[in-house]
């Protein structure tokens, strides 16, 4: 049995369920997910990862399907006491049982273990088969530079604001990583990279999710050091996002919303950019120069299309699985 080794880049839903159906076709002992922290968050004294939490329930059997965060067979009665103590922010959702994880995962943080630790230590309940790392052990949070409404100047809010109060309304000019300078890879990232047969980006907003976890000093040319094929997955299909604001997110870099767009915008590793390979939808069309670009169904509509598309993910990156 040869050990393959995996890394996929992942933001949170759409690289969550990739992640499930990767897991059916590799061993998953043989897959690393390096997971997206910019969209953490400090709300009532908790610290929050959304991505890694939708990552890890989502492989654990403990995620809401509907949603796509947060807890299945969830509650909201501490979010209705905070509410009638007009405890703000009223408007993020923090269910019952979602409350746990952040109350653990604050508890070992402010005991000085780093996220990593922490992050391993939730897994270790919801044992979601991967490796399961954060991109860095430092914080790194993604700001939304946005024109204030009250007085029209520019001001920056933190990612969560912007996309669960104001549902991404308010049009973004920039997207900032604050602390990414101070951020290092979390341990075992770069190792991984290292050794790796193949490194898939999941598809996740190329801005928000795979551009943040890339923006960390160091993880970037890790990446392209990689002995393996990099295979990158458009989150683009049919010219639209299934989900999530990755088409609130690319124009605010001047990325067209298409396959295509975000193949050109990843580049050819050949060229001083990322890609080996890109998996485009089928009809989707896409010219991305220097790269082996594969039209393959990118619809995660059942387990076994999800299955189907990381096999795809595989074979572009050359990538055999024997026994
Ligand atoms: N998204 C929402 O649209 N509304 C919410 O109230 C909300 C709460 C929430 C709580 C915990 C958590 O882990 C995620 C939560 N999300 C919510 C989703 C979150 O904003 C997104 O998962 C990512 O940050 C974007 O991918």
């Amino acid at each position: 049995m040869s050990f393959v080794e995996i890394v996929v880049l992942a933001g949170g839903v759409g690289g969550a369920r990739f992640l499930t159906g990767l897991r059916e076709v590799a061993p998953p002992s043989s897959v690393t997910a390096v997971v997206n922290t910019g969209d953490d968050v400090t709300m009532h004294g908790l610290r929050i990862c959304p991505d890694l939490d939708t990552v890890v329930y989502t492989l654990g059997g403990g995620i809401d399907p509907e949603r796509g965060w947060g807890r299945a067979g969830e509650s909201w009665t501490v979010k209705e006491e905070l509410a009638a103590y007009g405890a703000e922010p009223t408007w993020f959702g923090l269910g019952d049982r979602d409350l746990a994880t952040h109350l653990v995962r604050t508890r070992m943080l402010d005991a000085g273990y780093p996220l990593s630790d922490v992050t391993a230590a939730l897994a270790d309940r919801w044992q979601p088969g991967v490796t399961v790392l954060p991109m860095s052990d430092q914080r790194v949070e993604t700001h939304v530079v946005v024109d204030d409404p009250a007085t029209g100047r520019r001001t920056a809010v933190h990612f969560q604001e912007w996309w669960v109060r104001h549902r991404a309304e308010p049009q973004a000019h920039a997207f900032v990583q604050v602390g990414a300078e101070q951020a290092r890879p979390a341990p075992g990232v770069v190792e991984a990279l290292a050794r790796a047969d193949a490194v898939v980006l999941a598809p996740s907003n190329p801005v928000v999710s795979v551009g943040t976890i890339l923006g960390v000093p160091g993880l970037r040319d890790a990446l392209l050091a990689t002995p393996g094929r990099v295979v990158g997955i458009s989150p683009v299909v049919d010219g639209g996002v299934v989900r999530g604001m990755a088409d609130r997110c690319l124009p605010v870099l001047g990325v067209e919303v298409s396959a295509e767009g975000v193949g050109r915008h990843y580049g050819a590793r050949s060229d001083g950019g990322l890609l080996d390979a890109w998996l485009v939808h089928t009809g989707d069309p896409a010219q991305v120069p220097g790269v082996d670009v594969r039209a393959v169904p990118l619809l995660m509509s059942s387990p076994e299309a999800t299955a189907a598309m990381a096999r795809a993910a595989l074979d572009a990156a050359g990538v055999r699985l024997d026994g």
